[in-house]
């Protein structure tokens, strides 16, 4: 994570931005190592703060994470071709630097806030929140955020998602979740990407890789999927649903709370 990476420490501007352009730009942040515990419990107050604004909507948010080029924004572009017309999806795209992904998701006619982090390898969950600020909440079902391409720090920023996806792609290697414990242990599903591969990689075993993540006491299922091939998404995509129902349930069930807490209160 970021205190033994420095990667918090960097200087360099954060810069997010929609299809109309640059909204707001961060100054760099230089901090020294002895205020990053600080930085991580004022990242885990603006999370909540974040999970907030989502739960209040009753918004899906799904943190994808991956090494870079796993498949996180062609997963993106498959998902919203097989059920962009049925759900309202947004996503927030996270790179060091390019509009690169922000502009493929875009192509698809799904809004996308792009934020560039400069130096800094993954998201953090007041990047989020200022991203939130360029897209209409009562107008998404699932939000995306695809984190920068890292094994290593995005697993130690909470963002305010509901869940956590980690990608692992078949050219990677099947002992990733062994060698990159932290991210693997908080998925809350794991998908082995570019699985129509498997003809010409003959040493990547799925029982393995998820044999490793069984090892880190996760129990979170192990779906194989490849872009390419949209019949095998759909394990992915009920998986989904399943995750929105239940976002939506908890929704009710604290917005009827409320509700009573108001009743006895003026009762
Ligand atoms: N064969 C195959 N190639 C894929 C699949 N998914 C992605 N790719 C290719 O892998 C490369 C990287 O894909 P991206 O979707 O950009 O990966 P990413 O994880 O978003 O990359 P970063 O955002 O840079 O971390 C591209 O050339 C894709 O075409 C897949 O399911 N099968
Ligand atoms: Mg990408
Ligand atoms: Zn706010
Ligand atoms: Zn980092």
């Amino acid at each position: 994570m970021c205190e033994q990476c420095g990667c918090a420490t960097a200087a360099g501007e954060v810069h997010v931005s929609d299809s109309s352009g640059v909204v707001l730009t961060r100054a760099p942040s230089v901090k020294s190592i002895e205020v990053l515990t600080g930085l991580m419990s004022q990242n885990d107050r603006i999370a909540a703060h974040v999970r907030e604004h989502l739960e209040d909507h009753g918004v899906l948010a799904v943190n994808l994470m991956s090494s870079p080029g796993s498949g996180k924004t062609s997963l993106l572009e498959a998902t919203i071709e097989a059920i962009g017309d049925l759900r309202r999806i947004a996503v927030i795209e996270g790179d060091l630097e390019t509009e690169n992904d922000a502009t493929r998701i875009r192509a698809k006619g799904v809004p996308a806030v792009q934020i560039t982090t400069g130096q800094t390898c993954h998201l953090d969950a007041s990047m989020v929140h200022d991203a939130l600020q360029a897209l209409d909440l009562s107008k998404i079902d699932i939000l995306f955020v695809e984190n920068v391409g890292n094994l290593v720090c995005p697993a130690g920023f909470d963002l305010g998602q509901r869940a956590n996806v980690a990608l692992l792609s078949v050219t990677e290697g099947d002992d990733k979740p062994a060698k990159y414990p932290v991210l693997f242990r908080a998925a809350d599903l794991v998908l082995l990407t570019k699985t129509d591969l498997f003809d010409f990689i003959d040493d990547f075993s799925p029982q393995k890789a998820e044999r490793h993540v069984r090892n880190l006491a996760n129990p979170a299922p192990v779906m194989r999927v490849s872009a390419r091939r949209p019949a095998s998404l759909r394990p992915w995509l009920d998986w989904l649903e399943g995750e929105l129902a239940l976002c939506r349930s908890a929704r009710s069930t604290r917005s009827a709370h409320r509700h009573e807490h108001v009743h006895e209160a003026v009762a």
